[in-house]
């Protein structure tokens, strides 16, 4: 049997995986709440294809509890913020799931971190935590890092046919592990050492940011001398070896916009086209801000009041506000220029913002310039709506209007 540990974005669907292909598995989470949705059959969060993955896994007999169990196998998935001020990784949540794993776990268990975490960490904070509560890590507990790498919004497909890392002390556990997630993955799993599958899975994620933080130069660049940074891109990707990301609005989610700060936190002299990638993509809403009034002057807008941005979420088609360009914005140094924006986003259904509407006409009628801050479908499919607004369109995904 496998006991999941946190039952989130990466736990709960991880753990619905293994149970609908065939694993015993029991999801535990210590928020008692989303135990009880779990149990009374609906899933906590929207994405393509997780209800009906629930449906299978439910019928595979999948249990949900508060309580950590007694078995061979856990998967730990717990989140892993950074400590804004340090940079560094914040592995309280990982050290404290293994704490309360040790007092079940037999000897001989296999604990796996899914949870990303910045080279070293199993190392400094996790091994620490086994030999505290008195076992030795490699013979008493076995310790595994299997890095996600799903993307929100795609996340079933993903689990399914991405290919994965194992890191594992010892190569006949990390076999064992790759045969666990054989169970579902198609992709190939390679099986390596702790350190270098936390490195990995690190450097993909900074790997991304740096390319849209270089995208996003290139439209502040091209932004100064009037020049098409989407034809521009569009025509470099046509050689052989070019691929530039789209330059947006920012970047949001809780693992690009905060996963290469752990490598600039560790190696602050090493790390500087990491860590000047990051400014650059953290500076992009208030570049926003300052295109929003740029362009309020050109159309003789004068009332903040009346431009409202479309989308709170940090991506399109989610439903997770986590580190969004829109928040961002809102909450930007130079929030008081914000003050008075309205905004609407299909997703959120809560009050989380002022001015918040919670319907597109409504929020239409009541603004002059829209700002398109996520591509959802919704807007895609209503651009015919938008005809008689101005429009600054961050994510080119309109005809008319003007861009970042
Ligand atoms: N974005 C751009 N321009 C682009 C692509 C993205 O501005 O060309 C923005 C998005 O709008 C968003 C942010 O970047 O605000 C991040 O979105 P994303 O779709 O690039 O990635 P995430 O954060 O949803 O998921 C990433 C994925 N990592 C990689 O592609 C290397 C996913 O595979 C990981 O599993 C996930 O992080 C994670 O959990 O670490």
């Amino acid at each position: 049997m496998v006991n999941v540990i946190g039952l989130g974005y990466i736990g709960l669907p991880t753990a619905l995986m293994l149970a609908s292909h065939g694993v015993e598995v029991v999801g535990t989470d210590y928020n008692r709440k989303l135990v009880e949705t779990l149990r009374s059959g609906h899933t906590t969060f929207k994405e393509e294809g997780l209800d009906e993955l629930f449906g299978q896994a439910a019928e595979s007999g999948i249990r949900f509890t508060d309580e950590y169990q007694v078995t061979d196998t856990y998967i730990v998935s717990v989140p892993t913020p950074y400590d804004k001020f340090s940079k560094k990784v914040d592995a309280c949540y990982v050290a404290s799931a293994v704490k309360d794993v040790l007092k079940a776990a037999p000897c001989g268990a296999v604990i796996i971190i899914e949870s990303t975490v910045s080279p070293g960490t199993i190392d400094k904070f996790v091994r620490p935590v086994i030999e505290e509560a008195g076992r030795k890590s490699g013979t008493d507990i076995h310790l595994v890092h299997a890095p996600e790498r799903i993307i929100p919004g795609n996340m079933v497909y993903e689990l399914l046919h991405n290919n994965r890392t194992i890191g594992a002390d010892d190569p006949d556990v990390g076999e064992k592990v790759k045969q666990l997630y054989g169970s579902f993955c198609q992709g190939e799993i390679v099986v390596t050492d702790i350190r270098t599958a936390e490195m990995t899975k690190v450097v993909e994620n900074t790997y991304r940011a740096v390319n849209i933080a270089f995208a996003n130069e290139l439209a502040k660049i091209c932004r100064h001398d009037e020049m098409d940074v989407y034809e521009i891109i569009r025509i470099c990707n046509m050689h052989p070896r070019v691929n530039i990301l789209q330059p947006g609005p920012g970047v949001g989610g809780h693992c690009i916009s905060v996963d290469p700060w752990f490598l600039v936190g560790d190696y602050p002299s090493l790390a500087k086209v990491i860590d000047e990638s990051m400014k650059t993509n953290d500076g992009m809403p208030d570049f926003v801000l300052n295109r929003i009034y740029e362009i309020m002057k050109k159309e003789g807008l004068t009332d903040i009041g009346r431009v409202g941005l479309y989308g709170l979420t940090y991506k399109e088609n989610v439903d997770d506000m986590r580190e969004s360009p829109t928040l961002q914005l809102l909450e930007s140094q130079e929030r008081h220029l914000a003050a008075g924006l309205k905004v609407y986003d299909p997703y959120i259904t809560e009050d989380v913002v002022p001015n918040q509407y919670h319907d597109l006409e409504g929020f239409l009628e009541a603004v002059d310039l829209v700002v398109i801050m996520v591509g959802h479908d919704e807007i895609r499919k209503n651009m015919d709506r938008l005809e008689e607004k101005v429009v600054l369109d961050t994510r080119n995904i309109c005809r008319h209007g003007y861009r970042i």
